[in-house]
Order: C-alpha cells, then structure tokens, then sequence
C-alpha cells in the first residue's frame, strides 16, 4: 500500500496539533544526515501524516476548509506516486517515470510540506515527534579527510590540531550551530588559538579567519561580549552571524551555510581549515522519558534542582534544563546546591539552598590568556576575583591550565568543591 495519510482533528478542528522535534544529537556526537526541514510553525489546525494519495487529497480538501496557512503535510520522500499505474510498469506496458510526481508539485498551494518523518503520535496531547532534522550532511564521514575537526568529541580532537598545523593558506572557518551547546565560549576558543598559532608560526597573513554562527550575538554577557568584539576587531577576524553549517563537502573542502534569516537560502564557503561545533540535545533516552521536558531535558526545579514532578528524582549538568551555560564550573556549583537539597528532602524537609545559575566560561583567547567569564541566571557577571575579569590576563590562563585540572581531579570529583561561591564571599569582604 502507498504512504496512508492519517489526518488529525479532523472534524472537531480545535486543539490542533503541535508539532515537536526533539530529535537532536547528544551532547558532543556526530550524528548521519538526514534531509528533514524544519516546519515554519509549530502548531497546525489541521496537521496530515503521509503525502500519499489520502494524505494530499485531505490536505486539498481541509485547505478549502481552514485556509492554507493553517494546514500542513508530514512527508519525508521526494517522490509522490500513482501507484495504480504500477501494473502496467510491472507489465512492461508503461515505463516507472510516467508514474511519478515530485511530492512539492502535488502538494496544494499553500499548504505546508514538511519533509519530515514522524517518530510518534501523542493523541492524548495532540502531539506528534518528527525525525531528527539538525543533523549535518556530509558529517561525521567528512572528518575522515583532513583539514577538518571538532573539539566537541574524542574522536575529533587531535583532528583539529592536524589541520591547524597543516594549515597553508585559505579560510579557516570556526562555526556554532543552531542549538545549545557545551561551553558556548569553546567554539569561538580555539578560534583564538588558531590565530594566535599562524601568528606565531608566521602564517597569520595566509589566513582568511572567519566565526560563522548561528546567534545574533558573539556572547551572552555584554561584559564579555564587547571585550570580545573588540580582539576580534583587534584580531582582523571575520563575523558571520545567522549563519548555520547545514553540510560538510569535505571531498571539496567547501561548507554550505544557510542563513538563519532567510531559510532556505544557502552560500558556499571553499576552507582551507574547518572547525564544527556540532548540533547538540538531550541523550535518546530521555526523549519522551517521563523525567523530561518537551524537549527531553529533565525538568527540575530552577532554584533547588529538583525534579518538578517526581520529588525523589533530581538533576546536575548537562541533562538538566537549568537555564544556564553547560559547563564543568556549572556543575560545580550545582553539586553544592544538590547536595544540601537531597539532605533536607531526605529527612523530609523542604529544600532551601537556592542555585543562583552560576557558571563560567574560561575564554582562552591566546595561549597565554584569558578572560574568566563568570555570570548568573541573569546574565550578569558574578565574578569571583575583585578586579575586572572582562581583560585577558595571563593569571587566569594558569588558572585555567595549570589549576583547574587539579582541583577538578582531586577536589571536585571528590565531592569537595562546590564552586568559588565562598572564595568570592572572601575576596569581595562577604559584600557578594
Ligand atoms: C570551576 O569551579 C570549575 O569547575 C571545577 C571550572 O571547570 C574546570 C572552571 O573552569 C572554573 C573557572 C571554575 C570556577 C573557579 C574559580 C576559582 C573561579
């Protein structure tokens, strides 16, 4: 049987139906491409599953009836067919291309077609999950050629380091995708290596230094921010912003972006080196997990880390949906929040140690350099030391290099750090 569209709410046109795509990569992996688009809305009147005959035919129909804006087509494949002629292909009297129609050309004016496919029905909630569509094409097959790497996986790494090392001459593009990611200082870090390695090594002039991110912002935190633009200006660094690696052509060294503004409209960039920060979600198994948001982030209690549902079951790190950077410093503080939250809740007490969402991001911006960002919930910088942590300084370049390692080994992993929450009590004279 051909592709059957199922069409939803379909007499009684309200609630609708929303659309989710929690289809994303864990946190640091590749994933393989697929061709998925993303939908322009997230919620339909009328949402058909299958571009087949039933599917195109109600969409037809229910576009007469709601307006086409408010109807829309799951349907992965490129190619509708009229089966029925199938016989007579089978029989030698008709050939298979007088049977097919691309999907775009049957779809009704207006209709929405998203190419997609759907991974499960929630009738009860009226939704429906579409297939992963943040995946990059051309990627991971692409890092077996050279001049490319990530720093986001172990299998990529030291790929990085080759290419910067191998570099020649051409662009060297640094990219940040269109989802949250680990430490969103890290994409734009080792861009600042790169230039400050060809610097050293008398290369700099051969190089075409390009950030291409899919943000509207270089960071966060204005603090951090301006002092940011000013060394990428300094710097003679290029900055590409709603600008989001879709594909990887590593045979050609060219990535394609698609601007974030206009969708669907693409450029080619030819590179000499390429770093991918690639697309990043929750795990699968928290994807529908009854611990889990819409998304597939576990839900918890913004301030005490709780789970908002389920009061034995709490979060830390990068699964959580705490709205703050994913980073080790982050987890950090959580553990000490955690840690006194469990121990109320387990004498039947209710938690109150409030998490204030700190986090920081050590900007590595030369390879004896760093700005300490260091912020809140808010955005707003909650600095540990009492001077003005927004300069490059080369203390908290061996604060990040040379300590860091060592009270992550021995003190928080051992449950003896909590974050510098005390240390900035102490250095601001109990003021912060
Ligand atoms: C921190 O606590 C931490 O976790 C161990 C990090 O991750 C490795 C950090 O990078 C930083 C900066 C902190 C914060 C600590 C201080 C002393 C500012």
């Amino acid at each position: 049987m051909s592709a059957i569209g199922v069409v939803s709410s379909c007499s009684c046109l309200r609630p609708g139906v929303w659309l989710l795509k929690p289809g994303m990569q864990q946190m640091g992996s590749f994933g393989l491409h697929t061709a998925a688009k993303c939908a322009a809305k997230d919620y339909y009147e009328v949402l058909v599953l299958g571009g087949g005959a039933g599917g195109i035919t109600m969409s037809a129909r229910m576009k007469r009836k709601v307006g086409a804006g408010n109807v829309a087509v799951v349907e992965p494949s490129e190619t509708h067919y009229y089966q029925p002629l199938w016989t007579l292909v089978g029989g030698g009297a008709k050939r298979l291309a007088t049977s097919a129609r691309p999907t775009g050309s049957v779809m009704p004016k207006g209709v929405e077609w998203i190419k997609s496919r759907v991974t499960a029905l929630d009738p009860d909630k009226n939704c429906i999950w579409l297939e992963n569509d943040i995946k990059i094409k051309g990627l991971p097959e692409g890092f077996d050629h050279p001049k490319i790497g990530s720093n986001y996986s172990v299998h990529t790494v030291e790929k990085t380091w080759k290419a910067l090392q191998d570099f020649k001459e051409g662009n060297a593009i640094f990219t940040f995708p269109n989802t949250p990611v680990k430490c969103a200082g890290a994409p734009q870090k080792i861009m600042y290596l790169s230039e400050a390695y060809w610097r050293k090594t008398g290369k700099r002039s051969k190089a075409s230094i390009m950030f291409n991110t899919s943000l509207g912002v270089i960071f966060g935190v204005k603090k951090y921010a301006d002092a940011l633009l000013e060394i990428i200006k300094e710097r003679n660094i290029a900055v590409n912003y709603k600008c989001n690696l879709v594909e990887v052509r590593a045979d050609k060294q060219e990535a394609v972006f698609e601007n974030l503004d206009k969708p669907g409209v693409t450029e080619v960039h030819q590179y000499e080196m390429l770093h991918v920060t690639p697309p990043m979600g929750p795990p699968d198994v928290l994807i529908n997990s009854p611990v889990s948001d819409q998304i597939g982030w576990v839900d918890v209690d913004k301030e005490t880390l709780q789970h908002k549902k389920y009061p034995n079951v709490f979060g830390i790190g990068d699964c959580t949906n705490l709205p703050t950077s994913k980073t080790a410093a982050a987890v950090a503080a959580q553990s000490g929040v955690l840690d006194k939250t469990i121990s109320l809740v387990m004498k039947n007490q209710l938690p109150t140690k409030k998490y204030d969402g700190y986090t920081s991001c050590p900007l590595v911006t030369g390879y004896n350099k760093v700005i300490l960002a260091e912020f809140d919930y808010d955005a707003q910088p909650l600095e540990t030391f009492p001077i003005d942590q927004s300069k490059e300084r080369v203390t908290m370049y061996h604060m990040k290099a040379d300590m860091m390692p060592f009270l992550y080994w021995n003190m928080l992993l051992k449950g003896y750090w909590g974050g510098p929450a005390p240390v900035r009590k102490l250095m601001h004279l109990g003021l912060k």
